[in-house]
């Protein structure tokens, strides 16, 4: 059975193995399992915190959070309410279809609405639709965004927030060298929004990394020996590196000892400026990821 509707999860099972599965919290992908290019068995391609919590009481601590409409601390005055990276990770959303099911690929759709919880944190009519889709080695996650006001227009963020599975301190991620970056593990304000140029051919996140990238390419490869993820993206310019390594990872209350060595977050995204939709209008953010 391609798609399987549990209480709290959806699960995917693609005929050659694969297998993803999709929390109605967040719209939360915590498991995507998949061979590479030499086949095997399946593997699992995203990392959870065995302290994660999955019911709904706090955003996943892995896998592919969503980000929406703010990315880090919200700015805007009219996300006063909101808190860090935005509503859609946190809220509950609804799966709404299965959209394709034949032997290439098994796709779903989730949206959220203007509800109740939403309205109470972010008052705009926005409705929002994610589509999931699963091959034999590929996952696809595709944000839509609909502006539904008769009069204002939608300035946003987006990203997608994942957690690669990867030992973290063996890892590189290409092909970043030339471009600019803000450096937010720098001490002072000040150094914390002066641009710097990355000159590595493959970025590393052996120390403390938390690095956005402006014009990120769109296209990155996140290797290690035996082992790699390709990221391809539309709609989203940005891309931001996140390892927090010991020090900072152990005061993350949900990381699970020792996770920071287990995954590198590697998050494409819009969250450099604002994306700005008009009245009635829809934009799509989306990626692709590969294994092998
Ligand atoms: O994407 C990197 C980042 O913004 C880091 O600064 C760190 O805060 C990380 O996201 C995790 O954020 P969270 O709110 O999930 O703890």
């Amino acid at each position: 059975m391609p798609v399987e509707q549990l209480t709290d999860r959806v699960t995917l099972k693609h005929p050659k193995g694969a297998t993803a599965e999709i929390l109605h919290y967040g719209a939360t992908v915590i498991s995507w399992k998949s061979s590479d290019v030499t086949g095997g068995e399946p593997l699992e391609r995203l990392f959870v915190s065995s302290k994660a919590s999955l019911d709904g009481s706090k955003p996943v601590r892995g896998g592919i959070p969503i980000v929406f409409p703010a990315f880090g601390a919200p700015e805007l005055p009219q996300f006063s309410n909101l808190k860090q990276h935005g509503y859609a990770r946190s809220s509950t959303w609804r799966f709404t279809s299965l959209l394709v099911d034949n032997d290439s690929n098994v796709s779903v759709k989730f949206s959220l609405g203007p509800t109740a919880d939403v309205k109470a944190v972010f008052n705009f009519p926005v409705s929002l639709e994610y589509v999931v889709t699963l091959s034999e080695r590929k996952l696809g996650t595709d944000l839509h965004v609909t502006n539904h006001s008769d009069t204002d227009v939608l300035q946003f963020q987006a990203l997608f927030h994942n957690y690669i599975r990867a030992p973290a301190n063996d890892v590189k991620i290409s092909p970043l060298t030339g471009k600019n970056y803000f450096d937010k593990t720098e001490a002072t304000a000040e150094a914390r929004v002066t641009p710097k140029l990355e000159r590595r051919k493959g970025v590393d996140v052996q120390k403390y990394t938390d690095s956005v990238y402006v014009d990120g390419g769109q296209v990155y490869d996140v290797t290690w020996p035996q082992g790699g993820i390709q990221i391809k993206t539309e709609g989203l310019k940005d891309v931001v590196v996140w390892n927090p390594q010991e020090t900072a990872g152990k005061a993350i209350g949900d990381m699970e000892d020792g996770g920071w060595e287990k995954y590198v977050c590697v998050e494409p995204g819009h969250v450099r400026g604002y994306i700005t939709l008009p009245v009635g209008e829809s934009w799509i953010g989306r990626q692709i990821l590969r294994s092998g």
